[in-house]
């Protein structure tokens, strides 16, 4: 895979160098370069951005300057081979999701837009949307950041690490926190088995295989519906068994069709049913 950043802190990219990521460059599985948008400025002063049309705060970063980068960057790498997917980092776009790492991980050519200030000027993602680019315009959460490097980085490593060959272990992906069980990951132990006066779950000791197995489900069933009940709420029925239904019932979540539901206050009849 082959992904150009532009940012006018190329600098805030250098983590890329290092752990999964810094190694998959190494092995020649991506092909990562980053860019300072400045290269594309015209004048003197290599200006970025300017004053908003309708007024208020900040600055917005200028169309032709992000224009002519995107153009130069789209091209290359091309060589008849598929578009590039531009990504726009932005507070404001659809939030991302393990679902995108997913299916960007499957592109040949990503080009990362890294906004400062108020955000970039509108009519680019427009004009590359008409020019028949796919762009996605992806927020990392709900909170503000100063710019979209820190998301991009984000986003790299979750597409990075997806990547054949680049996690060494294929399997430690099968299982984890936002896979296609739905669930949150089990809480996981190593050596010693008892430190500051606390000790191992004894069943990951016992060496029952399908004991552990229920064990890591139940904590994983448990985990998810203390702390990401919207991800209870989207599990389907027919993916869980008569043990996870137990489970959940107990913690208050009753069968409702194809899905889950929380239970009303004060209806002990419904969870015992
Ligand atoms: Cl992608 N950019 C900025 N500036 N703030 C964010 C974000 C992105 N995602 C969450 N907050």
């Amino acid at each position: 895979m082959r992904i150009d950043v532009v940012t006018i802190f190329p600098d805030y990219l250098a983590a890329l160098d290092l752990s999964l990521v810094g190694k998959a460059r190494r092995a020649g599985l991506l092909d990562l370069r980053v860019h300072d948008l400045r290269a594309w400025t015209a004048d003197r002063h290599r200006t970025v951005d300017d004053t908003p049309f309708g007024g208020g705060a900040g600055m917005v970063m200028r169309p032709d300057v992000w224009g002519r980068a995107l153009d130069d960057l789209t091209r290359a790498g091309e060589d008849g081979g598929p578009a590039a997917h531009i990504i726009v980092p932005t507070p404001s776009g659809e939030v991302f999701t393990q679902r995108h790492a997913e299916t960007l991980a499957t592109e040949e050519h990503l080009v990362v837009a890294c906004g400062r200030y108020e955000g970039i000027d509108a009519r680019v993602v427009e004009h590359h949307r008409a020019a028949g680019y796919r762009v996605s315009e992806l927020s990392i959460g709900d909170y503000v950041l100063n710019g979209g490097e820190v998301a991009a980085l984000v986003m790299i490593e979750a597409v990075g690490r997806l990547l054949p060959g680049v996690v060494g272990n294929p399997e430690s992906l099968v299982e984890e926190s936002h896979g296609a069980a739905g669930l949150l990951e089990y809480p996981v132990y190593t050596k010693p088995p008892a430190w500051a006066g606390l000790e191992v779950p004894e069943v990951l000791l016992s060496g029952h295989h399908a004991r552990i197995e229920r064990w890591r489900r139940d904590q994983a069933l448990a985990r998810t519906a203390a702390r990401r009940p919207d991800m209870v709420a989207a599990l389907e029925v027919a993916a869980l068994d008569r043990h996870d239904l137990d489970v959940l019932a107990g913690l208050g979540w009753v069968v409702d069709g194809d899905r889950l539901r929380r239970a009303e206050e004060g209806t002990p009849g419904a969870v015992a049913e």
